[in-house]
């Protein structure tokens, strides 16, 4: 007897697709996209359609047990444990660590391996009251963004409702590339629109190949082109000075050098074409427009300026607060009304959590005396932080007690003292709550895990149990933890209503964000000007910077998504492996000419940081100066057992202690 089951993906992707599960007695046959869901309409995107139907669903390629790391480290040799032998070596690390050294002396690194609710939060409420160090998890992602957002507008994750498009004259994507990371917003949501779509991208990816118009600035020089744009804009009068009168802050501080960035300085410091500059300033400024800030585009040394002056567009040009118009970065709980503070109980905190950044990573773990034990889950930073050789060192440290908590033996896993096995999605009930559209989605389970794994809030109110903690907090059940988070969003239905069907849309005609021109700031109005911001060290207003352009034969490494890989998460999925081919880097024809490189042979990328050797690919969708190699890889399935991430120094962006992978500088020779 066949039975179909609706869920929802829960990846770090914007499209959070509806997910229909076929089971025949019992037993998952096929996982497809839900007909029904407005954004999957039917089909998954193809690396979720391999993964979820390969290596998620081998149990032979799954974590069943927990195991115990057997000698040294580097031997990585694991022998299987109960479940109780596992917790009591943990807990019993853990209390000498804290004895030793102070709670803060254990490190825990999590992000967005799942993003279904309590998969993702309940967890911290075990670390909350241990009261260790969290590696802040956004550093390694987009915390730069969040920063300068918040400056501007008051917040980084009020953005855009995506329907709203219907009203919108222009949409203009700058720094995401949706083709990749948002493949359903890609084929649906971007080619349905009538509006003009302005891509802003180094790279000619699909979907800036779809776009009306696509500029290509120099990685870095995305400030500098704000600025050439509002120059255009001013001179054309297309400013809408009521908005700026009425909702601002700051708009005379931020003129004159508005007034210096002519469309020739613009061009000459942006590479982009001034016919281009002035057709997109004309275009956006008409609107109703919406402008979409990719997280790639703030991965930047002055990423955190580059968002900031982005922001002013739609600032001046009263692209705010109305139908069709607006920002979007990422959507968060917002209007939804998620509480997920009461899923990460932070008044379990006994003091503030001591943090540090993902950039310094490598040097805490490699120091004896700031860390004696390390928890990594929902992550795998072997394979996705930088300095990956600094890094791999700090983890083979015999005396740091290291915990990985994972569906697969991961590249981290390889260093960990006890692996813990992960249930999936699949396998237990959750939230998914979108962060681009703004559903709400079910996550359903629909088998049970393979072997002994276990839901993360399972293995964490069963770590609670084994230090022996007696707050009630740390043991909540899941399904008590969802029927308050949906009753308190007051959106008028429960879990099992959600569940039956996977996807509710609790607003149908589009959230104008800002309608109210209130916005939360401290003046209350968009600060085009912030004294937070000169406060904590940045120029009151953004600046028209551009990154200088790599010399001596250097290029520009840009590192984002693959369409065939979901961070490092498929990266062990032999179709998924098949699909991206070996490690290779992408360069322009006429670069690789100059640098006696031909295309499919092996190359020495090196950075300051590391080096590796990929496979050299030409292409004209790469233009010249710049280098492309796809995030993802799993160190240990290449001959090179490392990744891209080996050429990543670390350097922290402008903001937020975040990462500026994207302004990696590299020379390349042949191998
Ligand atoms: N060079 C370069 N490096 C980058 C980036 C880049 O642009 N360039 N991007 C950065 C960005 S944006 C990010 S977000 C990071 C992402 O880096 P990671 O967070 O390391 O990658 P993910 O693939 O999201 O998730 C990691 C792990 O979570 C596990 N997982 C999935 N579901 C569960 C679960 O339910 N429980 C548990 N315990 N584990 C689970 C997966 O099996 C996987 O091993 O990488 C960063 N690294
Ligand atoms: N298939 C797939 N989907 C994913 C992920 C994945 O790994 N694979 N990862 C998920 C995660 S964690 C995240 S954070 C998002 C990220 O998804 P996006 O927000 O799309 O970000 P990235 O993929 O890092 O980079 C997007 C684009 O930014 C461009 N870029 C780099 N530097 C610059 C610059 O200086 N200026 C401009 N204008 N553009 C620049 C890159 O060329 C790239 O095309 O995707 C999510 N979705
Ligand atoms: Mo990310």
């Amino acid at each position: 007897m066949t039975d179909r089951i609706r869920t929802s993906c829960p990846r770090d992707c914007y499209d959070g697709c509806g997910i229909v599960v076929e089971r025949v007695a019992g037993r998952v046959v096929r996982v497809l996209g839900d007909p029904d869901h407005p954004v999957s309409r039917g089909k998954l995107c193809q690396k979720c359609a391999l993964a979820y139907n390969g290596v998620w669903r081998d149990p032979e390629a799954r974590l069943q047990r927990p195991l115990r790391r057997r000698g040294s480290k580097s031997d990585r040799h694991f022998e299987p444990i109960s479940w109780d032998d596992a917790l009591a070596e943990i807990a019993d690390r853990l209390e000498r660590a804290i004895e030793s050294h102070g709670p803060e002396s254990i490190l825990h690194a999590h992000y967005t391996g799942t993003c279904s609710l309590l998969a993702s939060e309940f967890p911290l409420r075990f670390f909350h009251r241990l009261g260790a160090t969290e590696v802040e998890p956004d550093t390694i992602c987009n915390n730069a963004g969040h920063e300068a957002l918040t400056y501007v507008l008051g917040t980084s994750v009020d953005g855009f409702d995506p329907k709203t498009i219907v009203d919108s004259r222009c949409v203009m994507v700058w720094g995401a590339n949706p083709s990749a990371s948002a493949p359903h917003a890609h084929s649906h949501w971007l080619r349905e629109t009538s509006a003009t779509v302005i891509a802003v991208d180094p790279i000619r990816h699909a979907s800036a190949e779809q776009a009306d118009i696509h500029l290509q600035p120099f990685p870095g020089t995305d400030a500098a082109l704000a600025f050439g744009m509002m120059h255009v804009i001013r001179r054309e009068g297309l400013i809408d000075e009521g908005f700026i009168a009425s909702h601002t802050v700051g708009w005379q501080e931020i003129e004159p050098l508005i007034e210096d960035a002519t469309p020739r300085r613009t061009e000459a410091a942006t590479g982009v074409p001034i016919a281009a500059i002035e057709e997109a300033a004309r275009c956006y400024a008409a609107g109703p427009s919406l402008l979409w800030l990719g997280q790639g585009l703030q991965r930047q040394p002055r990423g955190g300026n580059v968002m900031r002056a982005c922001a002013v567009l739609p600032a001046i040009t009263g692209n705010l607060g109305k139908a069709g118009a607006g920002i979007c970065y990422l959507n968060g709980d917002g209007p939804r009304n998620i509480d997920s503070d009461y899923v990460s109980a932070s008044q379990l905190k006994r003091a503030p959590t001591p943090k540090i950044s993902h950039m310094d990573l490598a040097d805490a773990l490699a120091d004896p005396e700031r860390a004696r034990a390390f928890f990594c889950w929902n992550m795998n930073v072997a394979a996705s932080a930088p300095r990956q050789r600094e890094l791999r060192e700090a983890l083979s440290r015999e005396d740091l007690f290291t915990v990985a908590i994972d569906l697969f033996q991961t590249d981290t896993a390889d260093y960990a003292d006890i692996v813990l096995p992960a249930a999936s999605f699949l396998e237990f009930d959750d939230l998914v709550i979108p962060y681009f559209h703004l559903y709400v989605s079910a996550q359903v389970k629909v088998e049970d895990p393979p072997g002994e794994a276990l839901p993360n809030p399972e293995i964490f109110r069963r770590l609670s149990r084994a230090m022996g903690y007696p707050e009630p907090e740390l043991y909540e059940g899941d399904r008590e933890i969802l029927d308050v988070v949906l009753s308190r969003s007051g959106l008028g239905f429960d879990f099992d209503e959600l569940a039956d069907r996977g996807t509710i849309d609790p607003f149908p005609d589009p959230v104008i964000r800002f309608a109210d021109g209130k916005f939360p700031t401290p003046s209350g109005r968009v600060e085009i000007a912030s004294e937070i911001a000169e406060a904590n060290g940045h120029p009151r207003v953004p600046q028209p910077h551009a990154d200088s352009r790599p010399r001596d034969g250097q290029l520009r490494l840009l590192s984002p998504a693959s369409e065939w890989m979901m961070n490092d998460s498929y990266g062990n999925d032999a179709n998924v492996r098949r699909k991206i081919g070996p490690a290779s880097i992408y360069l322009n024809p006429a670069d690789a000419k100059t640098l006696a490189l031909k295309d499919g042979e092996p190359a020495i990328v090196s950075s300051k940081a590391g080096q590796i050797e990929l496979r050299v690919r030409c292409s004209d969708i790469v233009p010249r100066g710049v280098a492309l190699a796809y995030k993802g890889r799993w160190p240990k399935l290449d001959a090179t057992t490392s990744n891209v991430n080996v050429l990543n120094s670390g350097e922290r962006a402008d903001m937020g202690e975040s990462s500026s992978v994207h302004g990696t500088i590299v020379r390349i020779a042949a191998a």
